[in-house]
C-alpha cells in the first residue's frame, strides 16, 4: 500500500497497468510487452500509474509517476508547525541546498520523482528565495497535508522516494477522516519552532494535534522526528546558537548531533519552552537542530543582505539516518 500524494488515499498498483503521458498531457496505456533492455528502462522512467481512488468522478482522475512507487514505500516527511513559523521558507531552503549538491558529502544522489512537478516547485519557491531574495508569499492551506516536492534519493545501493508534505497542524483539530488520512503514511516528522517566538510557554497546537494522532508503542511514537529551531539567525548573538549556526563542517556526525541536540534542548528549556519539547518527550527517536532558512530577516518582502541558509539539511540528514535511508550511517537516535 502506498499513500497517494495527491488525494491522500492508500492504494495498490499493478505493473501490468502503466500509462504514458502524451505531449498534450493525456494519459494512454503503455504496453511494455516484448520491450526489453535500455528502451524498457527509458519507458519505465517516464511511465505513470493511475490512482484508483476517483471512481465516481472521472474529472478527478490522476496519475502518479511510476518512479514514486517502484522503489517500495516512499518515505513521507511531514513538516509540522503553526502558521508563520517558517515551514515554507525552510523547505524551499532545504530543496535549494539539495539542488546545490548538499547531500553529496553523505554519498547520496537525488533525482526528481516527477520532473515537471519539481521544476514547478523550484520556480515557485526555491528560485524566488535563493536567487531573487524575496519572501515567499503565505501559503493558504486548503488541505491538512499538501505535497510540496518529491525526490528519489539514492545511497549507491537503494533508491527511496522521499515526499515532503507541509502539514497544516491548525487544520488537524477536526477529527474527520479527511484530516487524518495521511497519518499512517508518515515516516518522519520535522517539527518547526520559530526561534524568535514570544509565546513559548503555550506550546504549539499543531504539534499536539499530530503527536496525539500518531500510533504509539509504550506511549511513544515510533516515527523518527527532528525538531528544527528555525530563524535561529534572530538568536545568533546567544551562545551556543552562533557556534552551531556558523559551523562550516561539511558532514554531520553522530557526536555533534548529540551535542547540538543537548544545546537546543537547553536553549528551549531556558526560555520556558518546555511545551515545545513535547516531540522530544513523545518520540522514541528525536534530534534537535538550530537552523536558518534565510540567514537574516526580511524587510518589505526582501532579504536585503541576500539569502544564506544555515544548516538546513541537518534535520533531514538526521531523519534519513533514523529512517534507514542513509545506509551505513551510524544510528543517530538519541
Ligand atoms: N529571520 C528569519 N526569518 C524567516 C526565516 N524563515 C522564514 N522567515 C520569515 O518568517 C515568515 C513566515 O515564514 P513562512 O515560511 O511563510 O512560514 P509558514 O507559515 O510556517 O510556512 C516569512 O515572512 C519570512 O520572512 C529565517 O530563517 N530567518
Ligand atoms: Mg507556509
Ligand atoms: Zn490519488
Amino acid at each position: 500500500m502506498i499513500l497517494c500524494p495527491i488525494c491522500l488515499n492508500e492504494f495498490t498498483w499493478s505493473e501490468d497497468e502503466l500509462y504514458e503521458r502524451t505531449p498534450a498531457g493525456q494519459y494512454k496505456p503503455l504496453s511494455l510487452k516484448n520491450v526489453t533492455g535500455p528502451l524498457r528502462e527509458d519507458l519505465l522512467r517516464a511511465a505513470h500509474v493511475r490512482c484508483p481512488e476517483p471512481v465516481a468522478d472521472p474529472s478527478l482522475e490522476h496519475h502518479l509517476p511510476y518512479a514514486y512507487v517502484r522503489h517500495g514505500r516512499p518515505l513521507v516527511i511531514g513538516l509540522v508547525g503553526g502558521p508563520e513559523t517558517g515551514k515554507t521558507h525552510l523547505l524551499a531552503a532545504m530543496i535549494g541546498a539539495i539542488e546545490q549538491g548538499g547531500l553529496r558529502s553523505y554519498g547520496l544522489t537525488t533525482d526528481a520523482v516527477d520532473i515537471e512537478r519539481h521544476v514547478e516547485y523550484v520556480n515557485t519557491y526555491v528560485h524566488p528565495l535563493m536567487v531573487d531574495h524575496v519572501t515567499l508569499s503565505r501559503t493558504s492551506h486548503t488541505a491538512t497535508a499538501e505535497l510540496a516536492d518529491a525526490l528519489l534519493v539514492n545511497d549507491g545501493r537503494h533508491t527511496t522516494a522521499v515526499a515532503f508534505f507541509d502539514i497544516a497542524g491548525e487544520l488537524l483539530r477536526s477529527s474527520t477522516h479527511e484530516a487524518t488520512r495521511f497519518i499512517p503514511a508518515v515516516g518522519g516528522l520535522i517539527f518547526v519552532i520559530d526561534a524568535a517566538t514570544k509565546s513559548a510557554r503555550m506550546g504549539d497546537e499543531s504539534f499536539r494535534a499530530v503527536l496525539d494522532r500518531l500510533p504509539k508503542t509504550n506511549g511513544r511514537l515510533d516515527v523518527p522526528a527532528a525538531i528544527a529551531v528555525t530563524k535561529s539567525d534572530s538568536a545568533r548573538f546567544h551562545a551556543p546558537v552562533d557556534s552551531w549556526l556558523y559551523d562550516e563542517q561539511e558532514r554531520l556526525d553522530q557526536v555533534d548531533v548529540l551535542k547540538e541536540s543537548r544545546d537546543v534542548y537547553a536553549f528551549l528549556h531556558l526560555r520556558g519552552a518546555q511545551a515545545w519539547l513535547s516531540p522530544y518527550d513523545k518520540c522514541h527517536r528525536c534530534t534537535l537542530h538550530f537552523v536558518s532558512a534565510t540567514g537574516g530577516s526580511a524587510t518589505e518582502g526582501r532579504f536585503p543582505r541576500g539569502v544564506r541558509p544555515r544548516r538546513v539539511l541537518a534535520p533531514l540528514i538526521s531523519l534519513f539516518a533514523m529512517a534507514g535511508v542513509l545506509d551505513g550511517y551510524p544510528e543517530m537516535g538519541i
